[in-house]
């Protein structure tokens, strides 16, 4: 064991140090250069589309903090066989640090938004690891190399995790100050009323027709939320257009703004899971904006760019064919939340937010699908992304138990862009039945529907099914997510006693 343990620690305590101070001077320039971030975007970017999907599906929104983990994990089994290996080698010490400074350099070289010094905290992570692997080794194996001096190893091995728990800590507090910053300029954000509101909710829409923000779905590629200076932010448009323009926050709070309510979506929803959400967004209509600064008629894509580099690439057409695709501001009253996009983000009312919704935007750019493939395209994922009329059940929750009797069965179905006209429900193999369509304000949210339930006693399978307003019946053949959507009819067993 003294064989194993002291060195291994010796090479993870290093390690620590080292991640430590270099998560500080991220923190304090560029938070995505951070070693652990920056690991953690590539491997994002690089993992297979299934097995993104996977994590998705069963890890939620904790895939990122279990993505963190899993990096940390693969550092300390590093850097314990570095450390253990070292005692009789030193310049294994060295090899180490090296390639540990050059995967976290090259990481943060290669996200999206990079610049040049994004490198500089891991290559001054990785000196002081390795610095601080040698003095750990030659402190502790003393007289001779390989002779371990278990006083010495003790105090200095305590004083390096002093070190790392300090910086760790220091690394962390300036993360909030940050992110306090932008909360405080979220705060003092006073949004001006809509020059075309959207008009109250409909009499006889149902509790949860609004989703509150706090309980909105999250999707992103981001591992640290960006945190955008209000004042410094600027939205660029350029590329295929007559004339390009840089606004600032104010500039576009001074155009007219429309109010609507639109629901969106993620493609990477599963039939009948919880990526879907309504609210009442407040923004700039993209439309007459793109009129004015003339587009070139060759440009059939706008790609839309983030802060922290996202490329979602829109279809033109689609903008500017009459719907509500606007620059959000606003979001069910507030300013955008940091997490749904502050400030800025695109909504595009029938596309899936892979295609028409990015976040904390900053560019936009017309240019054409044979020119630019955008982040999640290159990916396999379809370029358009329309969404698929699609339906849930809500109520009763999967494998619920049920007294008999009258039971309403309640869920939602959307077909943003062409509406919902009809929709029935199943019981067993019975007949379908048509369910009854609470009022919804425009064919740009879903609908709800509830089903008047004579329940008798047994083990019942519910299904679902929309028609939108086109006439075409949603898909029974199941598919998965990946590559433009899923299909299939929502099913939901309870048991009636
Ligand atoms: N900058 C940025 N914008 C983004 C994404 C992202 O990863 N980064 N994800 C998109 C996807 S896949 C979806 S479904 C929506 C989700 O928006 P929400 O998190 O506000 O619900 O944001 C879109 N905009
Ligand atoms: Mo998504």
């Amino acid at each position: 064991m003294r064989r194993i343990v002291p060195p291994a620690l010796i090479g993870v305590l290093s390690a620590a140090f080292g991640v430590a101070l270099a998560e500080v001077l991220a923190a304090a320039t560029r938070p995505q250069a951070g070693p652990l971030i920056a690991v953690g975007g590539a491997v994002i970017d690089a993992a297979p589309a299934p097995l993104k999907e996977f994590a998705v599906r069963t890890l939620g929104t904790n895939d990122k903090p279990v993505l963190l983990a899993t990096i940390g994990l693969a550092l300390v089994v590093f850097t314990a066989v570095v450390g253990i290996l070292s005692v009789r080698r030193r310049w294994v010490a060295v090899a180490g640090a090296a390639l540990f400074g050059l995967a976290g350099a090259a990481a943060a070289a290669l996200r999206p938004a990079a610049v040049a010094y994004d490198v500089v905290p891991s290559i001054v992570g990785a000196a002081i690891a390795g610095g601080t692997l040698l003095f750990l080794l030659r402190r502790s194996y003393r007289p001779t190399a390989t002779a371990f001096d278990r006083r010495a190893f003790l105090r200095t091995a305590a004083l390096v995790a002093g070190g790392a728990v300090v910086a760790g800590g220091a690394a962390e507090a300036v993360k909030r100050v940050r992110g306090g910053a932008a909360t405080r300029s979220r705060d003092a954000v006073a949004l001006p009323a809509a020059a075309d509101p959207a008009k109250p909710l409909p009499a006889g829409t149902a509790p949860g027709f609004v989703t509150p923000n706090a309980d909105f779905y999250r999707v992103d590629t981001a591992l640290t939320v960006p945190s955008v200076d209000l004042g410094a932010w600027r939205l660029r448009i350029h590329g295929m257009v007559g004339r390009e323009v840089e606004l600032s926050f104010d500039d576009l709070l001074r155009r007219p703004l429309i109010e609507r309510d639109v629901t969106l979506n993620c493609v990477s929803n599963e039939v009948g899971g919880p990526y879907i959400g309504t609210a009442r967004w407040l923004g700039v209509p993209l439309a007459p904006l793109l009129r004015e600064l003339g587009v070139d008629p060759g440009a059939d894509q706008l790609v839309a760019r983030s802060v922290e580099g996202m490329t979602i690439g829109t279809p033109v057409a689609t903008v500017l064919d009459g719907r509500d695709a606007m620059l959000c501001v606003g979001m069910n009253g507030e300013p955008l939340p940091l997490v749904h996009g502050f400030p800025v983000r695109m909504l595009t009312p029938g596309l899936y937010g892979y295609a028409g919704a990015c976040k904390w935007l900053t560019e936009i750019e017309l240019t054409t699908f044979a020119d630019f493939d955008a982040y999640w395209v290159r990916r396999g994922w379809g370029a358009r992304g329309p969404v698929k009329t699609a339906s849930r059940i809500d109520r009763p929750a999967p494998f619920a138990k049920l007294a008999a009797g009258r039971l309403t069965v309640a869920g939602v179905a959307w077909a943003q862009g062409r509406g919902i006209t009809s929709v029935e429900v199943r019981v067993d193999d019975r007949a379908w039945a048509k369910a009854e369509l609470l009022p919804a304000p425009s064919t740009d949210t879903w609908v709800q529907w509830r089903y008047d339930w004579a329940a008798t006693a047994g083990l019942h399978t519910l299904s679902v099914r929309a028609t939108d307003g086109t006439g075409a019946v949603q898909v029974e053949q199941r598919a998965t997510p990946f590559p433009d959507g899923a299909t299939g009819w929502h099913t939901v067993t309870a048991t009636v006693e």
